[in-house]
């Protein structure tokens, strides 16, 4: 685990139920396992002084996210639904930033694509982090191969120190090995696999 104190944030990604209970739409096996590992680690960062923040993947209805409109997804988390909440036993200590609201796909906490002309929008996550003048993160949740992996990706080119927490995430592995895949992507690009 890092070293954990004041210019830490914990990113908690996507801990939603239709990612992490076994009656979500796209439930990703085990990922009811990352509430317990997540509460931890919030305690322990409330605990030296930093903090949490948490993404909330936030879909109207119909988007081309949606196998439905030509994505490759199921339809979930769609927004005001019981599957876009996050997780009933997750504790709750922070801002929480939705994104994949306007139709995008919006796999980053960081950033939007505007589905129309491909441009990309940061969304509110590194004003916050600035603001609490956060120089690292730890990073889990849901899904390692798609949110969490935009997540820290995004995170380590703004310049973050990124660490990402394996006990605490899993993969959708839509393709076998992707999970596997992402760790990698993610360690190329200077994120501690922890
Ligand atoms: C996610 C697939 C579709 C994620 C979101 O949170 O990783 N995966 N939408
Ligand atoms: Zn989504």
């Amino acid at each position: 685990m890092p070293d954990l104190d004041g210019s830490t944030a914990l990113i908690v990604v996507d801990v939603q139920n239709d990612f992490a209970d076994p009656a979500g739409s796209l439930y990703v096996r085990g990922g009811e396992m990352t509430v317990s590992v997540a509460n931890d680690l919030i305690e322990r960062v409330l605990q030296v002084g930093g903090r949490v923040f948490y993404t909330q993947d936030w879909h109207p209805e119909r988007t081309p996210h949606f196998q439905i409109d030509g994505g490759v997804w199921p339809i979930h988390c769609v927004r005001d639904t019981w599957g876009a909440e996050l997780q009933a036993a997750l504790r709750i200590a922070g801002p929480v930033v939705r994104k994949g609201s306007n139709g995008e796909d919006g796999y980053s906490g960081f950033t939007m694509r505007d589905p129309a002309t491909g441009e990309t929008m940061p969304t509110a996550l590194d004003d916050l982090l600035q603001s609490a003048a956060i120089e690292r993160l730890v990073i889990l949740g849901l899904a390692t191969d798609h949110c969490v992996k935009s997540t820290a990706l995004d995170a380590a080119s703004l310049g973050y120190q990124t660490t990402v927490v394996r006990a605490g995430i899993r993969a959708v592995d839509l393709v076998a090995g992707d999970g596997e895949r992402a760790l990698d992507a993610m360690r190329e690009a200077g994120v501690f696999i922890d």
